[in-house]
């Protein structure tokens, strides 16, 4: 017997034609919550992987560049972000990112799945390592359309930390959940998205920049690659009322991170500006 063989793997059955395994050294929970598939499992070179319907959601080793990128992008970018809305974001990695930020006053965190917040707080505390217990956190077990739409505050940074448009994620890909958040947003806020690895989902990228390019005055995307989402970079989908945040100097970025004293392994300013440099295939889907 193979050495792969003898060990149990997970699947991910994302894609038609291409996935990728990853090893199950243990496997720490298994179970349907009242949404989705939730597995929770240790691996070699991961550390804990969270998957939902087997699509790897988040990794202990890897999430850093997911989150950080998501979060200081646009709140550096803003300069002066004091609300931030997320929607999705269970695992609590993306609030931890947000409430680094001092000047940030209040993260409201918008979760269609209770489990997968208690699921996480007991198996993947280091994901969220304490924003569950930050006063500034306000946590709403909701559905983020339904929330999106009866929502009247305004917010400098919106997050859609979503899954991929399969499953209960699909609604926060649609033109109607993208025009109500358009109107959350204040006039120098940013929308921030998750579209997936463009060289392997184009579609979920064009439909989103689609969306924003009939919405915002300024939308486009900016990549990071994150390991466990394979086959490239992923994208980030940026919409705002206003181009001045993209334009953002390095210069100014500079101070705002130094300013901040946040410690990251992936986010710089450099890296923020070079993230804007997009490659032709991914130029092309929008
Ligand atoms: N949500 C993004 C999952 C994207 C998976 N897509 C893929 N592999 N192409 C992650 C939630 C982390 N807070």
């Amino acid at each position: 017997m193979s050495n792969a063989a003898k060990h149990e793997w997970v699947t991910e059955g994302l894609h038609a034609h291409y996935a990728q395994r990853l090893r199950v050294d243990e496997m720490l929970y298994d179970s349907n919550t009242e949404h989705q598939r939730l597995k929770v499992f240790q691996n070699g070179q991961f550390g804990r992987i969270l998957t939902l319907d087997d699509v790897v959601q988040t990794t202990e080793g890897d999430n850093f560049i997911y989150h950080e990128m998501l979060t200081h992008v646009p709140i550096l970018a803003h300069g002066n972000a004091k609300r931030v809305l997320i929607i999705g974001g269970g695992d609590g990695g993306m609030a931890r990112e947000a409430l680094r930020h001092t000047p940030v006053e209040h993260v409201t965190m918008v979760e269609i799945d209770a489990g997968v917040v208690d699921f996480s707080k007991e198996y993947l505390p280091m994901l969220s390592d304490g924003a569950f217990d930050d006063p500034r956190l306000n946590l709403v077990i909701n559905d983020g359309a339904l929330f999106m739409k009866e929502n009247t505050e305004k917010f400098d940074v919106i997050i859609v930390d979503s899954t991929d448009p399969i499953g209960p994620g699909e609604v926060l890909f649609t033109d109607t959940f993208y025009g109500h958040a358009a109107r959350s947003l204040t006039e120098d806020g940013i929308i921030v998205t998750q579209n997936g690895v463009p060289f392997m989902q184009g579609d979920e990228l064009t439909g989103t920049l689609r969306a924003f390019q009939a919405l915002f005055a300024d939308a486009s995307c900016y990549l990071a690659t994150v390991p466990t989402y394979a086959g490239g970079p992923m994208a980030f989908g940026w919409g705002s009322h206003s181009d001045k945040a993209r334009n953002v100097s390095l210069a100014d970025l500079e101070e705002r991170f130094a300013a901040a004293g946040i410690e990251t392994g992936y986010y710089n300013p450099e890296v923020h500006k070079a993230a804007f440099a997009l490659p032709n295939y991914v130029k092309k889907l929008f």
